[in-house]
């Protein structure tokens, strides 16, 4: 087929003539002086001076006096929202009236390009023109609109959104891809709303924000990444982001998620409308746990100093407005979103005290109100960092029972340096170093975390095949105040899919009702309840596993190549996922 591609191509070659002036044609000034309209005076002047000029290819220019501000490599957050890179072929268009509001579309994208937002009749008065809605649905909420705009510079026309809506009214999509040509002006809109549309607080009422629809109206504090289109890693990162991102720490592991997390000059992790965002950095590809364990023993000590400090003032100070505020600190300090409330009212009363009786302590309390909300800790990487480079400090730090949660993203390879082979690789897997297809199966790091660390709490989960097991284990893991590690199935351009990403959520729920990948959640705490610790969510296998895998070309190549051997490896393969669902079913009653 691919010869017969070249042929083609030789006997169609047409004769273009290009412009005589193209001969003595010279390149325009690069030098950029574009000015961004940025209320963040730290990123215009980021984006104006370093950003704009890298990305012309001028940085060798630059003077290293450019980088007064930046000069221990701290990058301000969000400059990916200047890039606006315009590359997809298609973009999105919504159609309200097949919508059926689920915030599916949001919650899948990949580059945080399809955002739900909510109006009031003030926003309405101000709207631009030609700016869509609908009447909103939900309890207390038929006084909105409700309206989804795209981001359309941003978008990579992956088709994700586009095939994950599902058929509503009268059996048709709300989302069509059409020409980026054709939908430029709903740029606009998308600007509007994101500056001047505020959240309303009834939504949140009426929408829980720990589902997947109540998730999509909180703003993503990743987005328009760099990642490749359609990317299966970058999902699950935008929504640990919505649902934590203004509290949040992360170590990452190098890796794609290194790279689209930090490819710079931009930076694709951004802040609210409190300048507040995910404090991010990238050690390397081998230590992210014992970074991110860094990371939170830095943040405990700084902590508990606050807290003595706290219990100084509510024993001995004179102002009773500062008391009450440090007592009710104490009491929710560990609690995510009481700690934000409580932190809220001890800056307030630390605003007014005159700090008569304690001054040093109002002094160091002070210095250290970023401490006062309780953080959120990450470590993310790629199966290569967790199974294989990382896996020591990884197994060191879940068994420490701190508090730190860990995000691997499974793309059964090396994905970032080209798709080597990983213990995250399954049988019958080509890649590099498996040229002959992978002889031996995937490495079981959950089970092995399940049974050697009865405290640690323990999920795999895959998006595409269940997006509320996917935030249910999030909210889980997050909220568990020991060790987490969650193991998330990520479709990858590697894989080979036949249909391409744009299809990767159906395929993802192909690879679970194939028994292929496995979702289930392994929680301490019910134990504690006198309940299994173990639920395994997946249903048993209901289609064929060799169907599955035919249909990805990381598999199929072997077919091409050694046929006999794929018989036999894809036989094994299947042979040995059926028998580990068998386990896993126990697992119910054992643990
Ligand atoms: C010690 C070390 N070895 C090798 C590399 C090169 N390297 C960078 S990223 C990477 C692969 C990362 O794979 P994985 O952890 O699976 O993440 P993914 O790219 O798939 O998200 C490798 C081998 C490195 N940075 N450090
Ligand atoms: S086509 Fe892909 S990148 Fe574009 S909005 Fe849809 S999901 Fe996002
Ligand atoms: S996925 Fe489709 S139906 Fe659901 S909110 Fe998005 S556009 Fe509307
Ligand atoms: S190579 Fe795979 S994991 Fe990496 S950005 Fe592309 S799709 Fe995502």
């Amino acid at each position: 087929m691919n010869h017969a591609a070249i042929d083609t191509g030789v006997k169609n070659v047409n004769k273009i003539d290009v412009p005589e002036s193209w001969k003595t044609a010279t390149g325009s000034d690069l030098t950029i002086t574009r000015e961004i309209d940025c209320d963040r005076p730290e990123l215009k002047k980021f984006v104006e001076d370093v950003m704009y000029p890298i990305a012309h290819q001028k940085g060798d220019d630059l003077p290293v006096s450019t980088f007064s501000s930046v000069e221990d490599g701290t990058f301000p957050q969000g400059s990916a929202a200047y890039e606006k890179r315009g590359v997809a072929v298609n973009a999105p268009k919504w159609i309200p009236e097949n919508c059926i509001q689920c915030n599916q579309c949001a919650y899948v994208c990949p580059h945080a390009v399809v955002r739900p937002f909510v109006l009031d009749e003030n926003d309405m008065t101000k709207a631009p023109d030609g700016y869509k809605t609908m009447p909103m649905t939900g309890k207390g909420c038929d006084k909105f609109k409700y309206a989804i705009n795209l981001s359309v510079k941003d978008c990579y026309g992956c088709d994700i959104c586009a095939n994950v809506c599902p058929p509503g009214k009268k059996g048709k999509s709300a989302l069509v891809m059409e020409p980026l040509h054709t939908q430029l002006d709903e740029q606009k809109r998308y600007d509007w709303a994101f500056a001047n549309v505020l959240e309303k607080p009834e939504v949140e009422a009426a929408f829980k924000k720990e589902t997947v629809k109540g998730s999509q109206f909180l703003q993503p504090l990743l987005e328009f990444s760099g990642a490749c289109a359609g990317c299966g890693e970058t999902p699950y990162a935008k929504l640990i982001t919505q649902l934590y991102g203004d509290r949040m720490y992360i170590a990452n592991s190098t890796g794609c998620s290194s790279i689209w997390g930090g490819n710079a000059p931009a930076t694709p992790y951004t802040v609210n409308r409190d300048g507040k965002g995910p404090t991010w950095c990238n050690s390397l590809f081998e230590d992210t746990a014992e970074f991110g364990y860094g990371m939170m023993l830095g943040v405990t000590q700084r902590r508990a100093k606050v807290a003595s400090t706290l219990e100084k003032i509510a024993s001995k100070c004179g102002d009773a407005d500062l008391v009450a505020a440090a007592k009710e600190w104490l009491a929710s300090k560990d609690d995510g979103d009481g700690s934000k409330i409580a932190s809220k009212k001890l800056e307030a009363a630390l605003d007014k005290c005159k700090g008569d009786c304690c001054g040093d302590d109002i002094k160091f309390l002070n210095s250290n109100r970023d401490m006062f909300v309780k953080k959120s800790i990450w470590a993310f990487g790629g199966d290569g960092w967790a199974y294989d480079i990382g896996f020591g400090g990884l197994d060191h730090v879940l068994a420490s029972g701190e508090d730190i949660n860990i995000l691997v993203f499974d793309t059964e390879v090396y994905s970032n340096t080209g798709g080597q082979s990983s213990k995250a690789s399954q049988i019958g897997q080509v890649a590099q170093f498996a040229a002959v297809g992978k002889g031996i199966d995937k490495k079981d790091l959950a089970s092995m975390m399940i049974a050697a660390y009865p405290y640690v709490y323990v999920a795999q989960i895959a998006m595409g095949a269940s997006q509320k097991q996917t935030i249910d284990a999030i909210v889980e893991a997050e909220s568990y105040p020991g060790p987490s590690i969650i193991i998330a199935y990520s479709p990858c351009v590697a894989h080979g899919m036949k249909g391409g990403l744009g299809i990767s959520h159906e395929q993802t729920k192909r690879a679970v009702d194939a028994g292929y990948w496995h979702n289930f959640r392994y929680d301490p705490r019910l134990k504690a309840e006198g309940k299994s610790a173990f639920k395994l969510d997946s249903k048993a296998p209901t289609s064929s596993y060799v169907d599955f895998i035919n249909d990805e070309t990381r598999y199929t190549s072997l077919k091409v190549l050694f046929p006999e051997r794929a018989e036999q490896l894809f036989k094994q393969a299947a042979k040995t996922a059926e028998e580990k669902y068998k386990i896993l079913e126990k697992y119910q009653d054992m643990y």
